[in-house]
């Protein structure tokens, strides 16, 4: 009998897109099975292009429904798991929690660029340069907003939700290229994010995949 629900994932060590759509699967509750597609393998993008026109992971597929991009998984489980609390039930909160979200899935793209997700590796003399530096800075500012606003641990208070799940990636590339987080609040959080159980599955993970990537290996 075939899954009724599936996650299709790419590399848990550098797919930071695939650990937010997992995470956010997880902190609701839902059951899935994983398919996780290579990521140079070329059979998987064709397999891609059956499942999501957007070619990307990841990809819920819920009792034949499909549904791709981050933002959209977590609303579809935000319906269907409304008890898990992934959104604020506040209303100011949630339009507050969908801002910071959409600003990590649209934004952020010189840290993104210049400080790819890899679990695996530790850089602790990397160079981060201004640009980038500029969007860690505006990210530590999100959060200590909202570790000031709703209370902590997490973003929007006492349990993980979406937002966690958004900027998880952003806690293990500070981690990962030794950016010093100097601000005790954003540091608490970060231990808190890296604590979590699923983080510390999906970090396991990550570190018994084989296969590493040149391009998203970086050199200084
Ligand atoms: N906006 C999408 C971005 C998804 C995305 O870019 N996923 C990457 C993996 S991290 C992907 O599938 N890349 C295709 C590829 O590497 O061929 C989302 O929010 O889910």
């Amino acid at each position: 009998m075939p899954a009724t629900t599936t996650l299709t994932l790419s590399s848990k060590n550098y797919s930071s897109w695939s650990l937010r759509g997992w995470l956010m699967c997880r902190l609701a509750g839902l059951e899935f099975d994983e398919v996780m597609l290579g990521a140079d393998d070329p059979t998987a993008k064709a397999e891609m292009l059956l499942l999501a026109p957007s070619m990307l992971v990841p990809c819920l597929r819920h009792h034949g429904v499909t549904v791709w991009d981050t933002l959209a998984i977590a609303e579809y489980l935000h319906e269907i798991k409304p008890k898990a609390g992934l959104l604020p039930t506040e209303r100011a909160a949630r339009a507050h929690c969908r801002a910071i979200c959409g600003e990590m899935h649209s934004g952020f793209t010189s840290l993104r660029s210049a400080l790819p997700m890899n679990l695996k590796g530790r850089f602790p003399n990397y160079k981060v340069w201004s640009r980038a530096m500029t969007d860690i800075e505006r990210v530590l500012q999100i959060w200590r907003d909202c570790l000031a606003t709703y209370g902590g641990p997490y973003l929007f208070g006492a349990r993980p939700g979406m937002a966690d799940a958004m900027y998880a990636p952003v806690v293990t590339r500070l981690r990962t290229y030794g950016v010093t987080v100097a601000d005790p609040a954003c540091a608490a959080y970060c231990a808190a994010i890296l604590a979590l159980p699923e983080m510390a599955e999906w970090t396991r993970a990550a570190l018994a995949e084989p296969e590493a990537i040149d391009e998203l290996e970086v050199e200084f």
